[in-house]
């Protein structure tokens, strides 16, 4: 059998424009050539990926017409008949051409944000066609680079618009998809709106058919924010919330790096991964990174496969942490396990807390605040089960 018939047993997916990327920066020119949508497909399949992603724009060039659509979208469908990759997700491009300058969903012009809504609408036809289960937004046009730009209160108003739209599309058509917002803080506008997993979780509240939106958290993007992204992934989860999200490295508050996966900060996608993996996860592991520009195409795939190699090496070590007598011991002398306690007796009353004297008046709060917690020794544990010294 073929290694590309193999059927992978993660769900390892990557996004075309990724190993894609020409490399074009603001200060320099493509170091790469454009690789074909086919040979992107091809060659993920060989290195083990589950499947692909894309924008609309990735596989049918901008302003095609129907049928050069027709013929790409074909292209593509068979080299994903030949080599078993799934589409489990798909996006629009709202953010390339100039006329999306100023957003899409929020452009100040009420044509451009007609378009946009129609563009995104036709990608959700093919995004069905081809099974995908999600649809990402990720609004780097929607924002601004001056406060006197636009009124953000009225941009939050199209914003939604535009959701409830889509959503009501899907439903009007019996798409079964789900929609997923991807925070950004900057770049490429000065201001991104929804630019953090809080800003976003709050206005996905607020929607029509809230329940078909989530998210797709990025760890760079919260991490240029200098936010704990384990933390964004833990309330995600615990709102119900991650829908999807994409995996890379960053390292520290600058402008979006998109390293392979575990090149930014290590610790943090230790904890990541950890928690994806004990919280049961069943999403796709998406790596959303670009291939650095001084990579060759050898490189390029190179750092596809590290970026799956960096999540599997990252998962076995999570789980001889977890698997680890001392590290379980230091867990219960730091409490960890007490936390999941609820700290109401079931049924307590407040008059019961109230009237409970050793909560209160006769509670020696020096003595509870005397001893130490141990994290340290924790955190050590966890560094040497990471660097693979225990
Ligand atoms: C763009 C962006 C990514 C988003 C993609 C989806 S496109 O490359 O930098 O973070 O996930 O639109
Ligand atoms: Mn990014
Ligand atoms: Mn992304």
């Amino acid at each position: 059998m073929p290694a590309a018939k193999k059927k992978p047993v993660d769900k390892f997916t990557f996004g075309l424009w990724t190993v894609g990327w020409q490399a074009r920066d603001p200060f320099g020119d493509a170091t790469r050539r454009a690789l074909d949508p086919v040979e992107i497909v091809e060659n993920l399949a060989k290195l083990g990926a589950y499947g692909v992603t894309f924008h609309d724009d990735d596989l049918i060039p901008f302003g095609s017409d129907d049928k050069a659509r027709r013929k790409h979208v074909d292209r593509f469908k068979k080299a994903l008949a030949a080599t078993g990759m799934k589409v489990p997700m798909a996006t629009t491009n709202l953010f390339t051409h100039p006329v999306f300058k100023d957003g899409a969903f929020t452009s100040n012009d009420r044509d451009v944000r007609r378009f946009a809504l129609r563009k995104v609408m036709r990608n959700l036809d093919l995004a069905a066609e081809l099974g995908a289960e999600t649809y990402v937004f990720w609004g780097g046009r929607e924002g601004a680079e001056y406060d006197g730009a636009k009124d953000v209160r009225v941009a939050l108003d199209r914003f939604r618009e535009a959701m409830n739209t889509l959503t009501g599309y899907c439903k009007e058509r019996g798409i079964a998809i789900r929609f997923a917002l991807e925070p950004k803080p900057n770049e490429p506008r000065g201001d991104i709106l929804l630019p953090t997993i809080g800003h976003a979780l709050a206005f996905i509240e607020t929607l029509e058919h809230k329940e078909m939106v989530g998210l797709n958290p990025e760890v760079g993007h919260e991490q240029m924010a200098g936010l704990n992204f384990v933390h964004g992934i833990a309330q995600a989860l615990w709102h119900g919330k991650l829908f999807h999200i994409d995996l890379n490295g960053q390292r520290g508050i600058k402008y979006d790096q998109d390293l392979v996966f575990g090149h930014g900060d290590l610790v943090s996608a230790f904890f990541l991964v950890d928690l994806l993996e004990s919280a049961g996860y069943a999403g796709p592991r998406h790596f959303d990174y670009k291939p650095s520009r001084t990579e060759d195409l050898d490189g390029v795939w190179q750092s596809a496969a590290a970026n799956m190699r960096m999540y599997r090496l990252l998962r076995e070590r999570a789980a001889a942490f977890r698997a680890d007598r001392e590290v379980q011991q230091a867990m219960k002398q730091a409490r960890i396990p007490e936390l999941a306690q609820p700290t109401l007796k079931k049924g307590e009353t407040i008059a019961q807390l109230l009237a409970d004297k050793s909560a209160y008046e006769t509670f020696d709060a020096d003595k509870a605040g005397a001893g130490g917690s141990g994290y340290v020794r924790l955190q050590q544990l966890a560094v040497e089960h990471l660097m693979g010294a225990r």
